[in-house]
C-alpha cells in the first residue's frame, strides 16, 4: 500500500468526510471499508484534516500521543504509538465547562502534559528533548472518535487525528519527574485508577517517542507547544457533570460537561 494509489483529491475528500463528521457531530464508517490505506496515507489525511481546521482560523498549540499505555492499546485493539495535533479550539480551561453537544460520543482519559520551552530542531541528532521541556501538569483529554461506535483500524484513527476533540490542563509546575505517580479519574459516576508508570514506564519516555514520531512525520515542535503524553488508563464515557483527574504530587484538574 503506497500513497500514490490515492489521488490528492481522494485524500482531500477523506479528510473532508472526517471534518464534516466532527463539525456536524455525526459519525462515519471506517475509511478502511472504502479504501486501502497505508500509514503514510493516514498521516497525509490527518494533515489535510488539520489544514481544514487551520483554514477556519484555528491555530496549532501542540501535539498528543496515543496508545502509549497497554490499557489504551487493549481498550482500542491497537498496538503502536500514534501522534495527533492539538488546536486552540480544543483547549478548555481548568475548571471550565464544555458543551457536550460538540461531541458524538465523548470519552475522557487521564493524561500528563508537558510544555516545550524551545523550538526543536528535528534534524539535530543531538537534541535533548527533556531539556527542552520546562513544565509538567496533570491533564485530561476528551477523545471523540468520528467513527461509529469508536471502532476503527490503526490507519483510521491516525487519519482521524487520533480521536482528538478537547483537552484540559491543570496547574503547570516546573519540570520534574512524573514517573510512577498514582492517577485517579472520575466522570459520570465511573472512576478509574492507575499509575503514570503505565505510560511507557514513565511519561518522560513519551517525549522520546514523540521526537522520533515527529522526525519521521515531519511534525514541527515549537516553543510553547503542549504535549499530551497519552492516557495512563482506559478512557471512560464523559457525561453531564464534573470530571476530575488527580495525579499524586502533580495535583488535579476538572472540567464540567454541560448537556
Ligand atoms: C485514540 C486516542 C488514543 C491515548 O491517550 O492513548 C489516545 C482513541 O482511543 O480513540 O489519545
Ligand atoms: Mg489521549
Amino acid at each position: 500500500m503506497t500513497s500514490n494509489v490515492l489521488s490528492s483529491s481522494q485524500f482531500e475528500s477523506l479528510a473532508e468526510r472526517l471534518d464534516d463528521a466532527q463539525a456536524g457531530v455525526h459519525d462515519t464508517l471506517s475509511l478502511a471499508d472504502d479504501v486501502e490505506l497505508g500509514i503514510d496515507d493516514a498521516y497525509r489525511i490527518q494533515e489535510a484534516l488539520v489544514a481544514r481546521r487551520l483554514g477556519r482560523g484555528e491555530t496549532l498549540v501542540g501535539v498528543k500521543l496515543g496508545f502509549t499505555s497497554k490499557a489504551k492499546m487493549a481498550q482500542m485493539g491497537v498496538s503502536d504509538v500514534i501522534v495527533g495535533r492539538l488546536t486552540d479550539a480544543m483547549c478548555v480551561e481548568d475548571g471550565g465547562r464544555v458543551d457536550l453537544h460538540r461531541f458524538i460520543h465523548p470519552k475522557i482519559e487521564p493524561e500528563v502534559a508537558y510544555r516545550l520551552a524551545r523550538d526543536i530542531d528535528l534534524d539535530d541528532p543531538a537534541v535533548d528533548i527533556e531539556s527542552c521541556v520546562d513544565a509538567v501538569a496533570p491533564a485530561m483529554e476528551i477523545i471523540d472518535s468520528r467513527y461509529r461506535d469508536f471502532r476503527f483500524t490503526y490507519t483510521d484513527v491516525v487519519a482521524d487525528n487520533t480521536s482528538a476533540a478537547a483537552y484540559v490542563i491543570g496547574p503547570w509546575q516546573s519540570m520534574r519527574s512524573a514517573g510512577d505517580l498514582a492517577v485517579h479519574l472520575e466522570a459520570g459516576g465511573q472512576a478509574v485508577d492507575g499509575s503514570t508508570a503505565a505510560i511507557l514506564d514513565d511519561p518522560v519516555n513519551a517525549l522520546h517517542a514523540l521526537l522520533d514520531m515527529c522526525r519521521r512525520r515531519r511534525i514541527p515542535l515549537r516553543a510553547g507547544d503542549v504535549v499530551l503524553a497519552g492516557a495512563a488508563t482506559a478512557a471512560i464515557p464523559l457525561s453531564a457533570g464534573v470530571a476530575r483527574c488527580e495525579i499524586a504530587a502533580l495535583g488535579s484538574v476538572t472540567v464540567e460537561g454541560i448537556a
